[in-house]
């Protein structure tokens, strides 16, 4: 074993799903139920608005500037790269990342553009692979109407039902798919199921991999 770490790893578990969804309470809710089990684990979302390149990508999403959509989409990638290392660092020292967005984000939204939905993946090749998608659902029409949407560029009915076509074209094994009707607290149970199941597995040795598989 020489060499060789015996250290549990953490967790990537990726919350997705359409604007207003109700993924970022849900996100929240998960990372203090980790860590009230005595967890070390992080919130992370995607776009990461705080670097430079985040920066001009929240420019871009609340129409302050204009980018051409491949540019944009190899901006969106770039902003996951270059947290790949600190998120894989993380992964090895034992804390589970729960992440609010990810790769499936950003085929979804650029496939929904009309991009070329494998043009819009390879950029995302080598990012690890999330151990667990939670996915969710939500009809787009139920979505608008939740207190309706904040006005960035892609809150728009029409666009979000194209991105809802494109996520369950990505759908893998990796995902959970919930019903984001349900009352929040009906969620938050099935999420701590699957969760745990997932942060148990990794401790139990589950490697790591890459996208995508
Ligand atoms: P959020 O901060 O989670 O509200 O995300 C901002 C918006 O950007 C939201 O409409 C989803 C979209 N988005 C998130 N990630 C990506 C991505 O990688 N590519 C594209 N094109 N859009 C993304
Ligand atoms: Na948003
Ligand atoms: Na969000």
């Amino acid at each position: 074993l020489n060499g060789v770490s015996t250290e549990a790893r953490g967790a990537l578990i990726v919350l997705e799903g359409l604007d207003r969804s109700g993924k970022t309470s849900q996100s929240s809710r998960l990372l203090s139920y980790l860590e009230g089990l005595g967890h070390s684990a992080e919130l992370w979302r995607f776009p990461d608005r705080t670097t430079s390149v985040g920066k001009m990508i929240s420019s871009y999403l609340s129409n302050e500037s204009q980018l051409d959509d491949h540019t944009i989409h190899l901006l969106f990638s770039a902003n996951r790269w270059e947290k790949k290392s600190l998120m894989e660092e993380k992964l090895k020292s034992g804390t589970s990342l729960i992440v609010d967005r990810y790769s499936y984000s950003g085929v979804a939204f650029s496939s929904a553009k009309g991009l070329d939905i494998d043009w819009c993946k390879a950029p995302e090749i080598g990012l690890l692979a999330p151990d667990l998608v939670i996915y969710l659902n939500i009809l787009p029409e139920k979505a608008a109407e939740r207190g309706g949407y904040g006005g960035e560029r892609y809150e728009k009915l029409e666009f979000q039902k194209k991105v809802a076509a494109y996520y369950q074209i990505l759908r893998d094994a990796s995902w959970k798919v919930v019903d984001a009707l349900l009352p929040i607290e009906e969620i938050e149970k099935q999420l701590q199921v699957a969760v745990l199941d997932c942060v148990k597995a990794c401790q139990g040795g589950k490697p790591l991999s890459c996208l995508w598989s």
